[in-house]
This record gives C-alpha cells, structure tokens and sequence, in this order.
C-alpha cells in the first residue's frame, strides 16, 4: 500500500488486536481527556508555571527541592556521601516537592527547572545563585564541586561519565516505558508490555555483564554512575519498584543482585533513601532535610498537627 508504514499495516492485521490497537489516531491531537493513568492528573501537554509560589529558602548554601523517588534519591544519596566523606561544604537544606499536589508547577520551582521535574537544586555557594536541573548533571555538578566521586584520570572519567549517561537515556524505557505500562497504565496491553520488558531485560543484562567482573559500575571505585543507576536498577531488581521482579525473573542478574546490595547497605544510601521521603513506612521517612540530627527527630513529627476541616 502506497505511503503506508509496512509496520503500522503488519499491527492492523495481527492476531493480537487488542483496544489501543484499534484507536485511529485523528489527523491533530487534542488535549481533551485525561488518560486515566496513575499520575494522570499532573500530565499537561504545556510548560510553565500553573501558579506563583516562591521557593523556602534554608541556611546552607546548597537548597535541594525534591522527593523520594529514584531521580531524587540519586541527589540526596550523593548529598550524603559526600558529608560522610567529609566534605561539610555539602551540608543541604532538602525541601519537599509533591508532585501529584502540582508543586512543581509552581512560579519559583519553574525558575529553578523550567522542565518541572524534580530534582532541582540552587547552589548559592557563589556570588550568584546557580540553578542545575536533571539528576545527571546535579551528580557531576557535585562530583565537581567537591572533587569526588567522578575520576580524574581522563580514562576513568570517560568511563564514568559513559555509564552515567547510559543511565540517563536507559532509565526512561524502565520508568516511563516498562514501569508506566505495566504498574500505572489504566488497562494492560500487550503489546507495550513486551516491547518495554524485552528492552529492561536487555539493559539488566547489560548491567549484568559489566558487573561481572567489576565491584562497582566503573571498576573499584564507587561513582556517580552507581549512584544514577542504583535508585532504578537496584530498586527494580530487589522488588522496590512496579512489583516486577518475578515477571522479570530480577533474581537471575546475580551480580546486578550482589552489587544492588552492597550499595544498599552503606550508611549514607540508607539516610539518603530517606530524604524528601513522603510515603512507605513511617520509619523510613524523613520529609525535609534541614541538618544532620534531623534523621533522628524528623522534621513531620515537629509540624503543628492539621487544623481539622
Ligand atoms: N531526566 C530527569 C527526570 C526527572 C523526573 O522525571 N522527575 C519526575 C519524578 S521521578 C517528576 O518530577 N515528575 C513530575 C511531572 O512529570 O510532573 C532527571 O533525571 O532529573
């Protein structure tokens, strides 16, 4: 047929039809529905502020805005190494974004990531405020900063910086890819849950294989790289994430398996995991991050109780 995708005929006349693939997309697309999507609400298909909110503002140079979620774990897992290591220059205010209450959308966190996602982080160490946005380069932005956690040695660094951006252009296929359309999707549809299981199955060998024969994702030495890739792949493979461990059959990457635990149970991955942390159990929660005793007084249990409605 003459102008016609030979792939998008082949899906017509499959004996898998099923419901999306008989949506006939109209000639322009239209905001008119929500999809009905977990998250579904927050999705718009324009940028920008909805509202005018400055951002809180604490007394540590470093002010990250974020939350929990393996994105914004990358940051405060990093932001807590580098305290451990002993770079107190690192200390940071850690304020909460919730993202499905709309505040990123906000006029103060548009300015500091005009992309609306979190992490945001503004480091006013300098004589004017610098804004970095994307986890990746929040991580090396750090890592520079301080000097650590990224190699110096040009080989090294390549590499480092090789695994760290695998990271950031892989993990949109797990998150947005496999984890949206088997965990959020209002249906299950075959057809997407393939193709993104087949794709994570393939990174998680990837993993795999690197790891076979190296304590960390670029050798020796513990990075940046593991601190990007750990939040998703550590999560996903010890059953943190979409419940998909058993369909992905997690447990047979056994050095995905034996690294996602070593880094797990270092000290500053378990108060970083904590950080902007509004859900899961009540332990494991620490909602804003404002200095180091706060991991034992927590700062939801100082809040003045909700006013009843
Ligand atoms: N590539 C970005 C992705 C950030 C991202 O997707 N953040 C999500 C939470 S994990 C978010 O803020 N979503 C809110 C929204 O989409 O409105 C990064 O690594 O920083």
């Amino acid at each position: 047929m003459p102008g016609r995708s030979p792939f998008l005929f082949a899906v017509r006349e499959s004996d898998h039809m099923t419901k999306a693939q008989e949506y006939i997309p109209p000639k322009v697309w239209k905001w008119d529905a929500e999809s009905g999507g977990k998250f579904a609400s927050i999705n718009r298909p324009i940028a920008g502020p909805t509202h005018d909110k400055a951002l809180p503002m604490g007394k540590h140079p470093l002010q990250l805005y974020s939350l929990a979620t393996p994105n914004g774990v990358k940051v405060t897992v990093m932001l807590e190494e580098l305290l451990a290591a002993g770079h107190d220059g690192a200390e940071y205010d850690a304020w909460l974004i919730r993202i499905s209450d709309g505040d990123q959308f906000g006029s103060g966190f548009v300015d500091a990531n005009p992309n609306s996602k979190i992490p945001a982080l503004m480091d006013h160490s300098g004589p004017a405020p610098v804004r970095v946005f994307e986890s990746g380069a929040i991580l090396l932005h750090l890592a520079e900063k301080f000097g650590a956690f990224v190699p110096r040695d040009p080989g090294a660094r390549a590499e480092c910086l090789s695994w760290l951006f695998w990271q950031m252009g892989s993990a949109p296929y797990l998150g947005g890819g496999f984890g949206h359309f088997y965990a959020y999707a209002p249906e299950k549809y075959e057809y997407p849950i393939n193709r993104f299981a087949m794709e994570v199955k393939r990174q998680l060998d990837v993993l795999d294989r690197n790891l076979a024969n190296r304590r960390f994702m670029c050798g020796d030495d513990y990075t940046i790289a593991d601190m990007a890739i750990w939040p998703w792949y550590g999560a996903l493979v010890k059953n943190r994430v979409y419940e998909a461990a058993e369909f992905l059959d997690t447990a047979s990457y056994t050095h995905v398996n034996r690294w996602a635990d070593e880094i797990g149970a270092r000290a500053p991955v378990r108060r970083g995991v904590m950080v902007n942390r509004p859900f899961g159990a009540p332990e494991g929660q620490l909602h804003e991050r404002h200095d180091a005793g706060d991991f034992d007084t927590r700062t939801q249990d100082k809040l003045e109780p909700e006013a009843p409605e």
